[in-house]
C-alpha cells in the first residue's frame, strides 16, 4: 500500500496464431513472476468452462455447427464480458492477469472472414479493460509447421492463419502498447524477454488507471 492504495496489477496479454507458444508461455509466466514476489494469475479466451464458452467450444471442435460468424463474434466477445467484474476485481487487489488470447484475437479471427467488417468486429469490445501491454508471438508457416498439435479445430488451417496473421499486424500498427516477439526461439529464450519487458511494465503501471478499450 502506497497512502492507503493498494498498487493495481497489470493487464498483459499474449496473442498469435497457433501453436506460436501462447499457452506455453503464459504458464511459464505466471511462475516466474511469482519467483519475482509478483502476485500474477493466468485467464485463458475462450473460457470453455462457462455457459458462453460451451457453446463456443462446440463451434470450433464441430465444423458442421452452423452458427452466423456475427452471432459467434458476439459470443465470443460475451464470454469475455463474462468475466470483467472478477478481472477488475483482481487487478484493483494487485494481481497481475497474464491473458492467453483477448479481444484482439476475437477482432482478428472474425474480421478475416468474407463479409466482416473490422469497425464492427471491434465494436462488441469497447468498455472492456485496456491492456497494459499486448505480446504478439510471431512464427513463420514453416516454424508452426514443425510444432506438435497442428490441431482439427476450425481456423486451424494455411489460409485462416495467413489472413489472421494480417489483421493481427494491423492491429499492432494501430496500438502502442504492443511489442511484437520472435517465437522462433527457444521457449526459455521467449520466456526470459517477456518476464523482463513484464517486472518493467508492472512497475510502470502500479499507480496509472486501468484504461478502457475504445
Ligand atoms: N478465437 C476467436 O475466434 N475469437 C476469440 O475471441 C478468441 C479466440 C479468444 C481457440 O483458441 C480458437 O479460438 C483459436 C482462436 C479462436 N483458433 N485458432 N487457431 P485457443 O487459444 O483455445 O487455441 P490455440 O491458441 O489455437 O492453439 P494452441 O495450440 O493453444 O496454441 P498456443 O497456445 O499458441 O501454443 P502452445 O500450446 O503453447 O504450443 C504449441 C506446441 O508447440 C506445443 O507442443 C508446445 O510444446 C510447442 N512449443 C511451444 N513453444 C515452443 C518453442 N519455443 N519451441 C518449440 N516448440 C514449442
Ligand atoms: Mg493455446
Amino acid at each position: 500500500k502506497i497512502m492507503g492504495q493498494i498498487k493495481r496489477g497489470a493487464l498483459i496479454v499474449v496473442e498469435g496464431l497457433d501453436r506460436s507458444g501462447k499457452s506455453t508461455q503464459c504458464k511459464k509466466l505466471v511462475q516466474s513472476l511469482e519467483k519475482h514476489n509478483v502476485k500474477a494469475k493466468l485467464m485463458c479466451f475462450p473460457d470453455r468452462s462457462t455457459l458462453t464458452g460451451k457453446l463456443i467450444d462446440e463451434y470450433l471442435k464441430n465444423k458442421e455447427c452452423k452458427l452466423n460468424d456475427h452471432a459467434i463474434h458476439l459470443l465470443f466477445s460475451a464470454n469475455r464480458w463474462e468475466n470483467v467484474d472478477n478481472m477488475k476485481a483482481l487487478l484493483d487487489d494487485g494481481v497481475t492477469l497474464i491473458l492467453d488470447r483477448y479481444s484482439y484475437s476475437g477482432i482478428a479471427y472474425s474480421a478475416a472472414k468474407k463479409n466482416m467488417s473490422l469497425d464492427w468486429c471491434k465494436y462488441p469490445e469497447i468498455g472492456l479493460p485496456k491492456p497494459d501491454l499486448v505480446f504478439l508471438l510471431t512464427l513463420s508457416n514453416e516454424e508452426s509447421l514443425k510444432r506438435p498439435g497442428f490441431g482439427t479445430e476450425r481456423y486451424e488451417n494455411v489460409e485462416a492463419q495467413r489472413k489472421v496473421a494480417k489483421v493481427y499486424s494491423q492491429l499492432c500498427n494501430e496500438n502502442d502498447n504492443w511489442v511484437v516477439i520472435n517465437a522462433a526461439r527457444s521457449i526459455e529464450e521467449v520466456q526470459k524477454e517477456l518476464v523482463q519487458k513484464c517486472i518493467e511494465k508492472i512497475d510502470e503501471v502500479k499507480m496509472v488507471p486501468l484504461g478502457v478499450l475504445q
